[in-house]
């Protein structure tokens, strides 16, 4: 029996871009479900939170696929995911979506705490532009051959042939998945949350956590010593959360710096006594997750709450390996027939 007085478990909030699979469920809501229902067994005070992550580059892809807009989107999905969790039992205290109000104001309030005592580096970097669409291309809007095996429709963040993680720079004959048109560098300023700086306190806080699964230790442990980089929490783009400064217009925040924030405005949404859920060192946070997003949750998201300096950080970060198809990935475009709608 540890100390802790309650207990705050989030799951991965899903991108509101397809229907839930089994995959999702077996990995990450079906073990979160499970250990809610214990700790309540056991008459523990425990909120269970998700909603939908309803912003970032997959739903705008989404979107202009389907000739509709962002917003028809995550409306589709939202309820479609939502009513899928509840037929499968899944127990949630709340599952609310990152296009709500409270959530919007929660994250951005949280962005402007940070900029106000100087947390972020402003920089200004160059950034694919297409001239014809008129604006910035987000990395997966570039396509181009790949430096290391020569496919030629590579990623400007991945090529799925090789695996290779790339920047849109190192692609050859890049082109815009917007226009088709050739794009050119343009400068841009972003905010950076200088995780280079922040590096000794994740540090200290990781060790602390040897306890945590070794897929998910290790990974963080293999970060570590590749060294942190300051990272961009804003982006050119016009679907997300507004970037709250006077020069930000046409930006949003970085998705991965507002939905974990998600688990916040969520339980703000649930109850009014929302801050002993997340700023009393009596509760116990524990994020549910699929292993694609260990580095989200254990480093940089506790490195944001530590910049604000009033929250409690993530105890434990259960993550799952992905659950295999035919020796594949699951994934929701592919594996139609494993959609739990
Ligand atoms: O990988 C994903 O599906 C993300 N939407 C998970 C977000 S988890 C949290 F940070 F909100
Ligand atoms: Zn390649």
């Amino acid at each position: 029996m540890n100390a802790f007085k309650r207990h705050t478990v989030t799951a991965a909030l899903p991108y509101a871009n397809g229907p839930v699979h089994i995959g999702h469920l077996a990995g990450c809501y079906l073990p979160a479900d499970i250990y809610v229902r214990y700790l309540k067994a056991r008459g523990r005070d425990v909120v269970f939170i998700c909603g939908s992550d309803e912003h970032g580059v997959p739903i705008t892809i989404r979107a202009r696929k389907e000739g509709i807009t962002p917003q028809q989107v995550v409306d589709k999905y939202h309820f479609l995911m939502k009513e899928s969790f509840e037929k499968f039992g899944i127990a949630f205290s709340i599952y609310s979506r990152t296009s709500s109000e409270v959530h919007h104001k929660t994250a951005s309030d949280f962005f402007k705490k940070l900029y106000d005592k100087g947390v972020f580096d402003e920089s200004v970097t160059e950034q694919y532009y297409d001239e014809k669409a008129q604006q910035f291309l987000a990395d997966r809007y570039i396509t181009g051959t790949c430096p290391n095996c020569q496919n030629p429709n590579a990623y400007g963040d991945q090529c799925e042939r090789c695996g290779t993680s790339l920047s849109p720079t190192d692609l050859i004959n890049p082109v815009s998945a917007l226009s088709g048109e050739k794009p050119v560098l343009r400068e841009t300023k972003n905010w950076f949350l200088p995780l280079d700086k922040l590096q000794p306190k994740i540090e200290a806080y990781i060790n602390k956590h040897s306890d945590w699964k070794p897929n998910v230790f290790g990974q963080c442990q293999s970060w570590l010593k590749q060294g942190l980089h300051p990272r961009a929490m804003t982006r050119d783009l016009d679907w997300g959360v507004k970037v709250p400064l006077k020069d930000a217009e046409n930006k949003v925040l970085y998705v991965w710096f507002d939905a974990p924030i998600g688990y916040i405005s969520a339980t703000k949404e649930l109850t009014k006594d929302w801050e002993k859920y997340w700023k009393d060192k009596e509760t116990r946070l524990i994020h549910f997750i699929g292993k694609d997003n260990i580095v989200f949750h254990c480093i940089i998201f506790p490195a944001m709450l530590m910049s604000d300096g009033e929250y409690i950080l993530p105890d434990n970060v259960p993550a799952n390996e992905f659950l295999n198809l035919e020796g594949q990935k699951i994934s929701t475009s592919r594996n139609w027939a494993v959609w739990l709608h």
